[in-house]
């Protein structure tokens, strides 16, 4: 059993404590509800129950709005299935774009199984195989501190592995109706004209 320092709602309120104008997209379940926890912004994008898409959508994001900072946050099951898209990231090399991973090394939203990164997967390994140069493990208050000092400043594509215990937060839900969320959201990234397309 791991028995990591960080614990994710410590994580996700340093990450995002000056958040800024960012973009934010989450992963399904607890990264969801970590980023929920914080309080609503229209800036969020909250991913449901959509698993493997989060760093596309990120991608997608990114590639389109060149001059905003988008942060996408998800766990090490999400980002395991949806693996194949570092490579097409790294590809595309967004200088606006920081993927961070919640690494527990468990499915914890759908009964607490043991994900590959709790056997032998090491995700920021297989982020710098796919290109993506500015990849690390993150498992000390230092080291979570200097890269939430710096997230909305860093200007290239970045990866973070932050190994978190299982302790779970209580569970705050966001909105959840997909079409409002989706229309808020361009709403609050290209203005009132967004309504009009
Ligand atoms: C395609 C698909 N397969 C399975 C699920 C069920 N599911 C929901 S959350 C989850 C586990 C997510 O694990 P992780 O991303 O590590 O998040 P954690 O809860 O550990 O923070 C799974 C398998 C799903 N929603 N969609
Ligand atoms: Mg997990």
């Amino acid at each position: 059993m791991q028995n990591y320092l960080l614990n994710r709602r410590y994580v996700v309120s340093q990450l995002l404590k000056d958040r800024k104008n960012s973009l934010i997209i989450n992963g399904l379940g607890g990264t969801c509800w970590d980023v929920a926890s914080l309080g609503d912004n229209e800036l969020n994008f909250y991913v449901w129950g959509g698993m493997g898409n989060s760093c596309m959508i990120g991608l997608g994001l990114a590639l389109s709005q060149p001059k905003r900072k988008v942060i996408v946050i998800t766990g090490d099951g999400e980002m395991l299935m949806g693996i194949g898209s570092l490579a097409t990231i790294a590809v595309k090399q967004p200088k606006n774009l920081s993927i961070v991973v919640f690494d527990n090394e468990l499915y914890g939203e759908t009964g607490k199984q043991k994900t590959h990164t709790g056997h032998c997967a090491d995700l920021s390994a297989i982020a710098i195989g796919a290109g993506i140069k500015n990849s690390s493990i993150i498992k000390t208050n230092d080291q979570l501190l200097f890269l939430s000092s710096n997230i909305n400043l860093i200007k290239e594509l970045t990866f973070s592995q932050i190994k978190i215990n299982n302790e779970e937060g209580p569970l705050v839900l966001p909105i959840r109706e997909g079409a409002y969320i989706k229309t808020r959201f361009r709403k609050a990234v290209l203005g009132e004209t967004a309504l009009l397309e």
